[in-house]
């Protein structure tokens, strides 16, 4: 594509044999609990990342001790559904191998933080006897696939739940790596004719790839920051396909104004049986066509960017043999979860419990983690995890739900859902201390803010509006603030970078309010804009919507206009 030099992740890859590299020899290496520069990058896509603990740093340099080094593992869900066994078991592991706590992630995933590297190799085959893994849950290769966490709700949930299985199971790395590595699966003596990853080939994608799939009016997975996503359709009760939009994304570095976050373009429609091959082949065509020079140019909304979306089609139809129909009409209302009890139509209870910052944990106060246990032991249902980071205590029977209630009282959940709005629509990214790449707070630190913001919400008599609030400690937009209404991007310790306007559906990117404010300063800024919004909002109109009308931040183009009125529309009622 061009003659620019390939960037060193491409050699890395090249030379890795399938993803070997020398991580076996690094596991044996006791003299250090950190792993070759190459070698962390191999180990991302087995799922687990080289971390150490920032908290501990400076005084570690000053005795001249090596950094605290750990690992973070991201466990694979694909549409987040785990089973009460799973949850036990995951449970444990966080007991015995990581830090104590379980982190729900903003893809229905699990983390573990603080696994030292002589447990590393345990803890994922202990995660894989449990029938989960965490291969290919980072790295240049399809992520964790997410889908709306409420498959109860329609059997068009349940088929659009198996679809995403299905695209993950698909899209999964065939090389045996994984397995002789962690699993103590039989070595085979490659080459590359022998062993083949007949999708990815052995130089894998560019950069990670990223798939979703929702079914309006539900948006609670974000579609338009993903790679690849998919829309069902649904008539007359039926699944009858789904629209295809691609080229979503997120992260952005700060000064570097070739990079930004992207809202994906809805390019075309297919039907159920063709929804594995069309995620191939759009990741065949990211294969074929991402930039492989530049990492930073690397992901794929900067090939449909680059390209634009109708050649991406265009391509796409060529891979396919066949062409996308025209996209259909849908409607978003929202991103959220929905909270507290519902029950279905067959007579089960789910219950979504609010879990702030995903992070699954025990307090004195508040044993959230203990609780959660003592449920999973009794639970003849499964659990979800949601995109926001929240969790489903799901398919509960008749029979359980009071079993099940008692326990959430016990264990001071049962009011979880009585949070403020604000709460409830909050997300923070893992940030300080293990995040490399964090520069300010955000998992530690959002809560604090979502008090003071609660107050001057109070005041002004908003207590009970739903306002999407997202706080991530650097660009990279782990927690997708770019599309909430309020929007936190770190820029150094204590220091953000404020963004208003984003859709309540994410259906549009929000815009730069304040650059580089203080954190004492967010209250001031935000309490007056509150005050305005109760008194001059039109009926049912959300503040993303109204900071934008009340010229309080510039409606700004960004990203492409194709079907950008599909967008638009998506949200009218
Ligand atoms: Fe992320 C890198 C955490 C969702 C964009 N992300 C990281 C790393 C691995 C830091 C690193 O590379 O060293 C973070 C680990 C922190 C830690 O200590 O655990 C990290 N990302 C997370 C999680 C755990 C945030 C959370 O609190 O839930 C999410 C795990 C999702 C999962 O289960 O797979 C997480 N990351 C996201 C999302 C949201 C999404 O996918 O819907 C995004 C924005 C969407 C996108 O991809 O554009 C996101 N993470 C990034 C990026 C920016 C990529 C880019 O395009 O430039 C990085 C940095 C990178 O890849 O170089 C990154
Ligand atoms: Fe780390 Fe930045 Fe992602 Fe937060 S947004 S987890 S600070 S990479």
């Amino acid at each position: 594509m061009s003659e620019k030099k390939l960037s060193a992740n491409e050699g890395i890859k090249t030379r890795s044999n399938y993803l070997r590299g020398t991580i076996q020899e690094g596991l044996a290496d006791q003299s250090t609990g950190s792993m070759s520069e190459d070698d962390q990058q191999l180990l991302k896509f087995h799922g687990t990342y080289q971390q150490d603990d920032r908290d501990l740093r400076n005084d570690r340099r000053k005795h001249r001790l090596e950094k605290a080094y750990s690992f973070m593992i991201r466990i694979r869900v694909p549409g987040g559904v785990a089973t009460p066994h799973q949850w036990i078991e995951t449970d444990r592991l966080a007991t015995q191998f990581a830090n104590g706590t379980i982190k729900l992630t903003t893809r229905q995933a699990f983390q573990f933080h603080g696994i030292i590297k002589s447990n590393l190799k345990r803890t994922i085959k202990e995660i894989n006897q449990t029938a989960m893994d965490t291969v290919a849950a980072c790295g240049d290769v399809n992520r964790n696939v997410m889908c709306n966490p409420n498959p109860h709700l329609s059997s068009v949930h349940a088929e659009v739940l198996k679809a995403a299985q299905d695209i993950s199971t698909h899209l999964t790395p065939a090389t045996r790596a994984y397995h002789e590595i962690w699993l103590d699966g039989e070595k085979i003596e490659t080459s590359e004719t022998e062993e083949q990853e007949p999708i990815y080939g052995k130089t894998y994608l560019p950069r990670k790839f990223k798939i979703t799939i929702a079914v309006p009016p539900s948006n609670d997975v974000d579609i338009f920051a993903n790679c690849l996503s998919f829309i069902a359709i649904v008539e007359n009760d039926k699944l009858v396909g789904y629209n295809v939009a691609v080229g979503g994304g997120m992260g952005s570095t700060h000064g570097n104004e070739a990079t930004y976050p992207r809202l994906a373009d809805v390019i075309g429609f297919c039907t159920p049986e063709q929804i594995v091959d069309v995620a191939e082949k759009v990741v065949l065509v990211q294969r074929d066509f991402g930039d492989r020079t530049d990492r930073k140019h690397s992901r794929f909304k900067y090939t449909v960017d680059d390209h634009g979306p109708e050649w991406i089609l265009a391509k796409l139809n060529e891979y396919l043999g066949y062409e996308l129909g025209p996209v259909r009409d849908y409607k978003f209302t929202d991103n959220g979860d929905r909270f507290g009890w519902v029950e279905d139509e067959k007579g089960n209870f789910h219950y979504t419990l609010f879990v702030e910052g995903g992070r699954v944990l025990d307090t004195p106060a508040f044993p959230m983690r203990t609780g959660l246990l003592e449920i999973a032991k009794i639970h003849d249902g499964d659990f979800r995890l949601t995109a926001n980071q929240n969790l489903i205590i799901a398919n509960i029977s008749a029979k359980k739900r009071s079993e099940v209630e008692a326990l959430l009282e016990k264990y001071g959940m049962h009011h979880s859902h009585e949070r403020s709005a604000l709460r409830l629509a909050s997300i923070a990214c893992v940030a300080l201390p293990t995040c490399a790449l964090a520069l300010a707070e955000a998992e530690r630190y959002l809560p604090e803010v979502v008090t003071e913001l609660e107050e001057e919400l109070e005041n002004a008599g908003l207590r009970h509006d739903s306002i999407t609030i997202r706080m991530t400690g650097c660009p990279n937009g782990c927690g997708r603030p770019f599309i909430s209404e309020i929007g936190f991007v770190g820029r150094g310790p204590d220091r953000y970078n404020l963004y208003l306007g984003g859709g309540h559906a994410g259906q549009r990117l929000s815009k730069l309010y304040r650059q580089d404010i203080h954190s004492n300063e967010i209250r001031g800024l935000l309490g007056p804009i509150f005050q305005r919004f109760a008194k001059e909002r039109n009926a049912g109109e959300h503040f993303g919507d109204f900071v934008i009308r009340a010229g309080i931040v510039a409606e700004t183009k960004q990203g492409s206009d194709f079907h950008k009125n599909i967008k638009e529309e998506a949200l009218k009622n």
